[in-house]
């Protein structure tokens, strides 16, 4: 007898939608076919959706913004409002401030998730200090312990590395074979910007998307991608908002660069307008890089519809509306003080579900790739996470395509204080959450307690893996180093 049965639904396999009943034993999907035996839980999912979880591979959970300011959310408010929201995994970062022991640091957070989470989770690093004993001894210790990625930034003073680091980081991770993320924003565009609007009085939080002008992002983008293919490592560029940083990674990608992108619900969902609101309001708007305008939107739409951005992850910042979060200053904080940050682990899928699938622009099994599948293969959990197949974790979102909801702070399971999608309307959300075949959502209730969650670890991210097999097969032929 299975320990779960459910039965009934579309299922979303990788074989495409079909109807169909999933088993589960020991966590683990043993069957999928018509008229399966019961379970010792049985689930009619007539008239559902069945999807694999979501994977939200960028997300800051308990963690000090470069300005030194502590997320809302600890991992059990994060975990349990991306679980709410049909998210399974979360790949949050051990972050190295300046100073910090690598090792000390992946302890510490590892800590606190194992005792906080209610859904399993990875690790990225960020890297703000690549010493020589970084790389060569603790990177490579953590990587063989299942941290196969890192963020890296070209912005925020306590975290940019220069180009000459950034080399370093690409180099040891084609040797090791990890993946890297960057946050591509020219720091001194940015600060020259910033000095010139603030010494004229331009304090105002739209500011801030002045500040963090696009060709910043596209500028950075364009850099990153040189840096990258000098060395022939992959590249993820994170966050991708800006209509010209979207083109130079697809330019890099039509010559057969090893690049990646993501995107974000800000940047399909909102645009630098919203920020233009009286007082200190449109804060809760503000996160590096900017939302943009409605050819950006548009732009991003594009690479995720198309093949030049493959994830769509939440990058959840959460930072409280107040003096121990976005407004240090209370009403007189100038966007140069705000903590960058906006929350999103919960309503990630529900936006695009409701805005792609729903008004017929994405199909379903686009939306299973972006919101989950591809976060696996490109960070070496795949085929244990991110799809519903034999064998593989039975991490199940059950979602009612017709449910309508209006968004409002007060339904979500974070605890950041705001939503910047208040009032939005929204039609799709999932009703039930199975981790591992344990039922953690269902009715709107908590069923896991902290510390459910399993630590993952990662393997080789794919596009390492392939880069090396077209390395070797002489796709690539420009290589300095042997990575
Ligand atoms: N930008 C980042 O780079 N990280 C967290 C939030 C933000 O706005
Ligand atoms: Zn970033
Ligand atoms: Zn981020």
């Amino acid at each position: 007898m299975f320990d779960l049965t459910i039965r009934n639904g579309k299922v979303c396999t990788e074989e495409g939608v079909v109807q169909t009943d999933i088993g589960v034993t020991d966590g683990v999907i043993v069957a999928l076919g018509t008229g399966l035996p019961a379970g010792h839980k049985d689930v009619d999912a007539s008239g559902l959706i069945v999807l694999p979880g979501g994977i939200d591979s960028h997300c800051h959970i308990e963690q000090l913004s470069g300005m030194g300011v502590m997320t809302a959310d600890d991992f059990q408010t994060a975990t349990r409002s991306a679980a709410f929201g049909g998210t399974t995994t979360v790949i949050p970062f051990a972050a190295q401030r300046r100073g910090e022991n690598l090792l000390q640091v992946v302890e510490d957070y590892s800590r606190l998730a194992r005792e906080k989470a209610v859904i399993d989770y990875g690790f990225h690093l960020i890297l703000s200090d690549p010493t020589e004993q970084t790389l060569a001894e603790h990177l490579p210790r953590v990587i063989k312990d299942g941290i196969t990625s890192f963020k890296v930034y070209m912005t925020y003073e306590s975290w940019k590395l220069d180009d000459f680091q950034l080399l370093d980081v690409l180099h040891a991770a084609g040797r090791h074979g990890a993946m890297v993320m960057v946050h591509c924003e020219n720091n001194d565009i940015i600060r020259w910007v910033t000095r010139r609007l603030l010494n004229d009085g331009y304090t105002h939080p739209k500011y801030h998307a002045v500040a963090h002008d696009p060709l910043a992002e596209s500028e950075a983008t364009y850099r990153a991608v040189a840096l990258s293919r000098l060395l022939s490592v992959p590249i993820l560029v994170v966050h991708v908002a800006g209509l010209e940083a979207v083109r130079v990674i697809h330019a890099a990608q039509t010559m057969g660069a090893h690049i990646y992108g993501e995107s974000c619900p800000q940047y399909l969902f909102l645009t630098a307008d919203d920020i233009d609101q009286p007082g200190v309001e449109g804060a809760k708007f503000c996160c590096s890089p900017p939302p943009r305008d409605s050819a950006s939107q548009q732009a991003v739409w594009d690479g995720l519809l198309g093949d030049t951005l493959q994830v769509f992850s939440s990058d959840h910042a959460p930072y409280r509306f107040d003096e121990t979060g976005k407004l240090p200053h209370g009403e007189a904080t100038t966007f140069k003080q705000m903590a960058n940050g906006l929350p999103g682990i919960e309503l990630r899928m529900p936006l695009l579900f409701s805005e792609g699938v729903n008004t017929g622009r994405m199909s379903i099994e686009k939306f299973v790739a972006l919101t989950a599948t591809n976060h696996a293969v490109m960070y070496g959990l795949y085929p244990r996470k991110g799809v519903i197949r034999i064998g593989s974790d039975a991490d199940l979102a059950l979602w009612d395509p017709a449910l309508k909801k209006t968004v409002r702070w007060e339904m979500l399971h974070d605890a950041v204080g705001y939503t910047p999608y208040e009032g939005r309307e929204v039609t799709g959300w999932p009703i039930a959450v199975f981790s591992r075949g344990r039922l953690v959502v269902e009715g709107g209730v908590l069923h896991a307690q902290p510390g459910d969650g399993q630590f993952l670890p990662c393997g080789e991210p794919a596009p390492i893996a392939r880069n090396k097999k077209e390395i070797q097969q002489g796709v690539i032929v420009k290589k300095i180093f042997a990575v």
